[in-house]
């Protein structure tokens, strides 16, 4: 009994810390137990209903061992072999037609949601397309219908429909935001996935990749921004408004040569790296660093998030293929002098 206890005493703080972290230490946006939208709603219940039949069996199954242990124990002085008995027609009928019937209470509803939620909505006028492209370790999300080109921020209006095309620039991502939908793969070998959600509500949704992709898999996240379709409208105005660059002649030319060589902003620049359209106005800096703080009332965030990826980016997201801006030749000061530009490079449109 003693011994029992010491060993129990071991095991309870390493499940305390197991529970806490299988629930991922409360936060809760990167959770699928609050869906936000239909389609997570969706696979939720599924959840709910297959939990709640597992939970059902349980304890219909533990309570008849429980009562057979207790019931048909063997009692003091009683020495010979129990009656044996063998088949029972009536039982076995029971026993297989139960789990049958709970097979099909199960795939009923999951194949009718798996069908429903994997309807192709790529020639649906009514959805917005977006092709999602998975990068080490960024996310590229591009809008064909209206020729606009982002990053890191998924901006969507709310309630329409958004029709996903996934694919990868170099090898195996999964697009997860869970209070929208399950995980979708953006796969190697060049075959496309597809899939829809849609955010009934306002607001900011985080998303991660969820598929070990390299050394900064960890940071690779992203948010889903739901807005208002007004406000949707007015942000793909303000992406295909000419580019706003430093207004110092010599940071603008300093800026050109160096980051527009695979960044671009509006109209100008290259599709290789992350677009900047609008950068400051951003949910983090390199979708990591955030720029809204609990609590932070003082200073600009954004300013020091984007110093400090400009000044060592390897330092923020190990292994990713921004060069370090001081190896390009760039000083100290130019380098504070585009964080600031970039930090005040915001779009209007909420
Ligand atoms: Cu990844």
């Amino acid at each position: 009994m003693m011994k029992q206890w010491q060993v129990a005493k071991r095991i309870l703080p390493l499940l305390a810390v197991f529970s806490l972290l299988l629930s991922a230490c409360g936060r809760e946006d990167l959770s699928v137990m609050k869906p936000q939208g239909p389609v997570a709603q969706g696979q939720y219940d599924l959840m709910k209903l297959s939990i709640a039949i597992m939970i059902v069996v349980l304890i219909i199954v533990f309570a008849i061992a429980a009562y057979v242990l207790i019931r048909f124990r063997r009692r003091a002085g009683q020495n010979e072999v129990p009656e044996q008995v063998e088949g029972n027609f009536k039982l076995e009928v029971i026993w297989t037609a139960i789990p049958l019937l709970l097979v099909i209470v199960l795939a009923v509803p999951t194949v009718q949601t798996i069908f429903a939620q994997g309807e192709d909505l790529s020639k649906d006028k009514n959805a917005i397309q977006v092709k999602v492209t998975s990068h080490q370790y960024w996310w590229e999300f591009t809008y064909p219908q209206y020729d606009v080109t982002t990053s890191q921020d998924l901006i969507i209006p709310t309630g329409k429909k958004i029709a996903f095309e996934l694919k990868t620039a170099d090898v195996l991502h999964s697009f997860w935001v869970p209070s929208l939908a399950g995980k979708m793969d953006t796969n190697p070998d060049g075959t496309v996935n597809r899939f829809s959600f849609s955010a009934p509500n306002e607001g900011v949704y985080r998303g991660k990749c969820a598929e070990l992709c390299g050394r900064s898999h960890a940071f690779m996240e992203f948010k889903v921004k739901a807005v208002s379709q007004e406000s949707f409208d007015r942000w793909v105005n303000e992406m295909k408004a000419p580019a706003v660059l430093p207004e110092d002649t010599q940071l603008a030319e300093k800026f050109k040569t160096n980051c527009l060589s695979c960044h671009a902003v509006g109209d100008q620049g290259g599709p290789v790296a992350p677009n900047l359209t609008g950068i400051g106005g951003k949910e983090a800096v390199a979708g990591i660093l955030l720029n809204q703080r609990e609590g932070q009332e003082e200073g600009n965030p954004v300013l020091d998030n984007m110093k400090q990826w400009l000044h060592d980016p390897q330092s923020v997201k190990p292994g990713n293929t921004m060069p370090n801006p001081k190896d390009l030749g760039l000083t100290d000061e130019e380098i504070d002098g585009i964080a600031e530009y970039l930090a005040n490079y915001k779009l209007d449109y909420e």
